[in-house]
């Protein structure tokens, strides 16, 4: 059986990314294709339970290099336990956030600089990458007015200060720069339908495969 493929979506605060997983894994199950929805952090049991402590409590619970293993910790879960097995067994798998918001939110946002995110990357994921990741992208405060729409009070890294959202913007965009063949940056400013679309334009022209 073929392998499934890996898609991830990234991008700031409210960029849209839970509402485009479901609209294309819907798009990809019209085709006949298994589909899997995940998230990070988070996507297996115990990755899950390690989200608990990195979305809740005090802004400045963690410092920047903490937060960075929580999330390489709960991403090794989610690749062993819900990702590889969902590949092997064919499934395409769409994630809600991977490994590049570490480079995006520590590395750039914390302002831990590339260097420790990529060497935990090698660590903890080997030379497994997404086969495409599509990076959303908004002006910051349009994101965080969209996030602060849907959850009162925000979470942790909402309630962080507009510095570190607009240092994390400019992280997605550079390391769409560094990566041409794996991303794609997708204008999430429009309406819904308008950014499914462009999502749609990108799968195809980078996946080869044919969509409704
Ligand atoms: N994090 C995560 C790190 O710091 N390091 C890491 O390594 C990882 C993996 C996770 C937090 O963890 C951080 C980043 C995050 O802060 P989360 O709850 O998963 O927390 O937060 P987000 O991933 O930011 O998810 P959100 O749900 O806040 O944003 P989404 O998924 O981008 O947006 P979505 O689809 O939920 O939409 C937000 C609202 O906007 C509306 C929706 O209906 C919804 O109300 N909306 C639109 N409105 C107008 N036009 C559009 N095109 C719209 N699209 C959606």
């Amino acid at each position: 059986m073929a392998k499934g493929k890996f898609i991830t979506f990234e991008g700031g605060e409210g960029a849209g990314k839970s509402t485009q997983v479901g609209l294309l894994a819907a798009a990809l199950r019209g085709t006949g294709r298994r589909v899997l929805e995940t998230r990070e952090p988070g996507g297996s049991k115990g990755a899950e339970q390690i989200r608990e402590l990195l979305v809740h409590g005090e802004v400045g619970r963690w410092d920047g290099t903490t937060e960075a293993l929580l999330h390489f910790a709960a991403r090794r879960e989610h690749l062993v336990h819900t990702v590889f097995p969902a590949l092997e067994a064919g499934t395409w798998v769409l994630s809600d956030r991977f490994a590049d918001s570490t480079m995006a939110y520590q590395g750039y946002g914390h302002d831990l600089g590339p260097g420790p995110i990529e060497a935990l990357y090698a660590l903890v994921v080997g030379e497994f990458r997404p086969d495409l990741t599509l990076i959303l992208d908004l002006p910051v405060d349009q994101g965080l007015r969209r996030a602060a729409g849907r959850r009162e009070g925000g979470d942790r890294y909402e309630r962080m200060n507009g510095g570190f959202h607009e240092r994390l913007r400019q992280g997605f965009l550079e390391i769409a720069r560094g990566d041409p063949a794996r991303c794609v940056v997708i204008d999430a400013s429009g309406g819904v339908e308008q950014v499914h679309k462009a999502v749609c334009a990108k799968v195809i022209r980078h996946l080869g495969i044919d969509l409704p």
